[in-house]
């Protein structure tokens, strides 16, 4: 009890310290906004007649630190962009409307509709976006840190939600020897068959990253998955040029290097328009999807889509209820047996 009280204490501490945070940085935010509206109305009254404001421009978020956003515009150059707080939440792979303005590059004016958008609850709790308009999530594991009590299915759950095509990538295989790398994808086995492509690679040695490159062409892609799985060394292995983004960006955000703390897109190779993009999120130690329907978690598991509907009663939770239609089917062999455990855990975690 004790301990559960503190930590409470301790999130609403830092609950409070973001909100301060946040605050200060909004009004920031709005103090050059204000002064840069000033400047122009200053000027406008200087020539006589009304500035004209340079056209607005499309451009993609690379990346957010607060208020700042390196915007990338059509011809993959980076502007540093301010946002104002009342346009929304613009996050990476966001299309934004964004307004050229004089030394501080540009102010995003709006934000697009978005393809789609991945969230997932910070440290108090609450969802908070994290990448928009993806078309692959990539979920990385590893033999080192070992998985963690259903990770992977969250995030699979997570993209069956948001209609994103997924794929698991096993980073680290050269820690394997041939018996221990044949275990470890055997435990894979249930995801191949439910058609997840099984991507096994290593940044340090064999097998290397053919599994994965190819899937990656013309994607937007995220790469996903607890905190010290490879994902940034998979970034760094696959884009011969990435020191350079990263200096770009950063140059274009004006705040210096941050690319752990927020999720950073890169262009892959060859690079231009119409290569693919890579994002690079920061790691969790646990992945907690937002709290969810049993007809939500139901859908993020495709393997009981024949099944749903086909329960003796409505509201089956496929636990001891009789003639429950989808244990008859892990009877039968037609749904993995730990993928079943792993939806009980979810649905007791999850399901309000
Ligand atoms: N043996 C081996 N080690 C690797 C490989 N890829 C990454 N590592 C090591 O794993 C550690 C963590 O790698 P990162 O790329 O920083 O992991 P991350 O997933 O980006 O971690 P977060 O940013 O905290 O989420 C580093 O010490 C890497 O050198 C690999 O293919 N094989
Ligand atoms: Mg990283
Ligand atoms: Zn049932």
């Amino acid at each position: 009890m004790r301990g559960r009280r503190l930590s409470e204490r301790q999130r609403q501490r830092i609950q409070a310290v973001q909100e301060r945070r946040r605050q200060r940085l909004e009004s920031r935010t709005n103090a050059i906004l204000d002064q840069l509206d000033e400047d122009r109305a200053a000027a406008a009254d200087l020539d006589g007649d009304a500035v004209a404001s340079p056209a607005p421009r499309l451009g993609t978020v690379m990346v957010r630190h607060g208020a700042h956003l390196a915007v990338e515009d059509v011809a993959c150059n980076l502007h540093h962009c301010m946002t104002r707080s009342n346009i929304g939440d613009p996050v990476c792979g966001d299309r934004v409307v964004w307004q050229p303005c004089g030394d501080l590059g540009g102010v995003v004016t709006a934000l697009e509709p978005r393809d789609n958008l991945l969230s997932r609850p910070d440290c108090s709790g609450r969802d908070k976006p994290l990448a928009a308009n993806l078309s692959l999530m990539a979920v990385v594991v590893a033999p080192r840190p070992p998985p963690s009590g259903f990770l992977l299915d969250q995030y699979l759950v997570a993209a069956e939600l948001i209609g994103v095509h997924a794929l698991v990538v096993v980073a680290k295989m050269d820690l394997l020897d041939a018996a221990a790398a044949a275990d470890f994808l055997d435990a894979l086995t249930p995801y191949r068959a439910l058609t997840y492509p099984i991507c096994p690679i290593s940044t340090k040695g064999p097998p290397g990253l053919d599994a994965l490159t190819g899937r990656l062409t013309g994607e937007t892609a995220i790469l996903l998955g607890q905190s010290g799985v490879g994902k940034s060394s998979l970034v760094q292995a696959l884009l011969p040029n990435q020191d350079i983004q990263v200096g770009r960006l950063s140059a274009a955000t004006g705040l210096g290097r941050h690319t752990t703390s927020a999720a950073t897109c890169y262009r892959l190779p060859p690079g231009g328009p119409d290569s693919g993009r890579l994002i690079d999120s920061p790691g969790v130690r646990s992945f907690r999807l937002g709290d969810l329907t049993q007809a939500e978690l139901e859908q993020g598991f495709r393997e009981l889509a024949p099944f749903l509907g086909r329960c003796r009663f409505r509201d089956c939770r496929h636990l001891e209820e009789p003639d429950c239609a989808v244990r008859a089917a892990v009877a039968a062999g037609g749904i993995d047996r730990r993928r079943l455990a792993c939806f009980h855990n979810l649905r007791e975690a999850l399901v309000r």
